[in-house]
């Protein structure tokens, strides 16, 4: 049994392989290069724990006999929710070398995000850590306690520290394992923010993510002496590939695991580890920044990145002098497409722009709403195509439909200009999203939460401008009165949505303004909630 994706056109599928993007190898080849002495060296740190490159092939070789045994099979998916822990890797490539394809949900998801994962994969399996009872519940129910598999405390033995939730322990298959599996086809489903209400997958073949792996290793000069910190969620395409915990792999370098990137956190771990590189978002870029001097010895760090949502060129301006490390700018998307400001690009780039694609074969095009070319230096809206980018979100024929041309393009929803030079600069959204500091929200999603509560008559959820998040959520909400806040936030977080999903700020109205054609009128709300928003600000100083 394989995944249905749509394919790329075969003259195109043709000219990536002619070129040397795609090469038949799976995406496990990241780890099992490295033979003989290589394999010696640290692929991850994590606590007091060191995993050679040996282990993290053995280790996940042996947990894939163990899924075996239990019956998965190519073709079979997975549902992953695991912490920034080593085993999120040993996972990860067991699956992978078993060909069952997984979704890594982010470790901030909650009942409501794994539901609806689980509704669109019917997940054989699932991964979670023992102690969340409420998604070892949900998963129990869903998958049956003989295919959920737990993560409890640290083992010095990497999967010593997995169990069946039936009480079993890893039993390994010592039949011979099944032919490797299609590099064309999909290795994993990553996760889009999403803005239709309904969380979309992504699949993404072996072929078209080595292929993001290996040429973001080139463009950002990676090799074995790089130390790289894990400190945003693992799973996120942008701490996974761009170039990622999976190029720090192929580069034969060193991940160094972080819970979360607190200054608190990730300082001492620079420090003992002599890390090099990092990567974050830009409210975490601030926080690094105030807390940076403060006696934490940084002067290993080489590179900062910065990703998943635009970064202030004033912030930008701040990194060589208070980190003593260059930047580079990412801006990236799990569709595909990642652009980057290349390191030896001048000061005025790297600071103002988010970076230009990184293989000769993206195609881009920035179209006004009537689908012509803008101007040049002109804003309008990304679309694209190439050797990584898919072809179509999941099992969602009607919305593939509307953000794919008939020629291939993806319609990113971003707005964007291009710089003298060449390079990318981000300056808006078409997109009825929030992008809160990198995490994004589906306003739809929320609203469409609310609405199911007996008070809400309707609901609208927009983004107001944020000092430090670059937004934060605010809901508009017809709900008589009386209705609170805290009610509307318990109701949120009893239906086991993401804590980040949660709306920051509350308006009760009597009314939603609507535009012409009789839908709410989302600029006015943004409109308003800048001023609101403006006016707070004004009164709390
Ligand atoms: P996702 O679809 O969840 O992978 O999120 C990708 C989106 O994040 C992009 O389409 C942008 O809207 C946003 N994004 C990522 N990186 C940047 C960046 N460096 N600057 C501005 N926006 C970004
Ligand atoms: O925000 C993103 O999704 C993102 C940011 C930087 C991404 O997917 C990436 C780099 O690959």
């Amino acid at each position: 049994m394989t995944i249905p994706f749509t394919p790329w056109p075969a003259a195109f599928a043709e000219r990536y392989r002619a070129e040397g993007y795609w090469t038949g190898d799976p995406l496990t080849d990241v780890i099992d290069r490295h033979r003989g002495a290589a394999a010696e060296a640290t692929a991850i740190l994590c606590g007091e724990r060191r995993f050679r490159y040996a282990d993290v092939q053995g280790l996940s070789v042996r947990l894939a006999a163990a899924f075996r045994a239990r019956g998965l099979r190519p073709g079979d998916t997975a549902l992953v929710r695991l912490p920034n822990r080593a085993e999120f890797y040993l996972v990860f490539f067991a699956l992978l070398r078993c060909g069952v394809v997984p979704v890594n949900a982010l470790n901030s998801h909650g009942v409501y995000e794994l539901t609806a994962y689980a509704r669109q994969i019917e997940p054989a399996l699932a991964v979670l850590p023992a102690a969340d009872q409420a998604l070892v519940a949900l998963m129990t129910q869903t998958v049956g306690p003989e295919r959920l598999l737990l993560l409890g405390a640290p083992s010095d033995d990497g999967i010593g520290g997995f169990a069946w939730a039936d009480g079993d322990a890893l039993a390994e298959d010592a039949a011979e394992p099944p032919p490797a599996a299609d590099p064309s086809g999909v290795a994993f489903f990553q996760l889009s923010g999403g803005s239709t209400g309904t969380p979309k997958l992504i699949p993404r073949t072996h072929d078209d993510y080595l292929y993001s792996v290996r040429r973001s290793v080139e463009i950002c000069g990676l090799d074995e002496t790089c130390r790289f910190l894990c400190a945003l969620p693992a799973p996120h395409n942008f701490t996974l590939s761009s170039p990622g915990a999976l190029g720090v792999f192929h580069a034969g370098g060193t991940v160094v695991m972080a819970g979360d990137p607190s200054p608190a956190t990730c300082f001492p771990l620079i420090a003992r580890h002599r890390v090099t590189w990092a990567a974050l978002v830009p409210p975490m870029l601030s926080v690094w920044l105030e807390a940076a001097g403060g006696g934490e010895d940084l002067s290993s760090l080489e590179v900062v990145q910065v990703g998943g949502a635009k970064l202030s060129p004033a912030v930008a301006e701040r990194v060589p002098e208070r980190l003593c490390c260059r930047l580079q700018q990412v801006f990236g998307m799990a569709e595909g497409l990642v652009n980057y400001t290349r390191l030896d690009d001048d000061p005025w780039t790297v600071v103002n722009t988010q970076g230009r694609p990184m293989s000769p074969d993206d195609e881009i095009r920035i179209l006004d709403a009537a689908g012509h070319p803008v101007p040049p230096g002109a804003v309008g809206e990304l679309w694209t195509r190439g050797p990584y980018t898919f072809r179509g979100y999941y099992k969602a024929e009607a919305h593939n439909a509307r953000v794919f041309d008939a020629e291939g393009f993806y319609c990113s929803g971003d707005l964007v200009s291009l710089a003298p030079g060449g390079n990318l600069v981000v300056c808006g959204r078409n997109k009825d999203q929030i992008n809160r500091g990198g995490e994004k929200i589906d306003a739809q999603e929320v609203e469409d939460l609310l609405a199911a509560h007996p008070a809400v008559g309707h609901a609208a959820v927009v983004a107001m401008p944020d000092a430090l998040m670059g937004e934060r959520s605010c809901a508009f909400v017809i709900a008589p009165p009386g209705t609170k806040p805290s009610e509307l936030r318990r109701f949120l977080r009893g239906q086991g949505l993401a804590d980040f999903k949660l709306p920051d700020r509350f308006v009760f109205v009597p009314d939603l303004p609507k535009t012409a054609v009789g839908k709410v009128d989302k600029q006015t709300l943004r409109e308003r909630a800048r001023k609101d928003n403006a006016l707070m600000e004004t009164t709390a100083s």
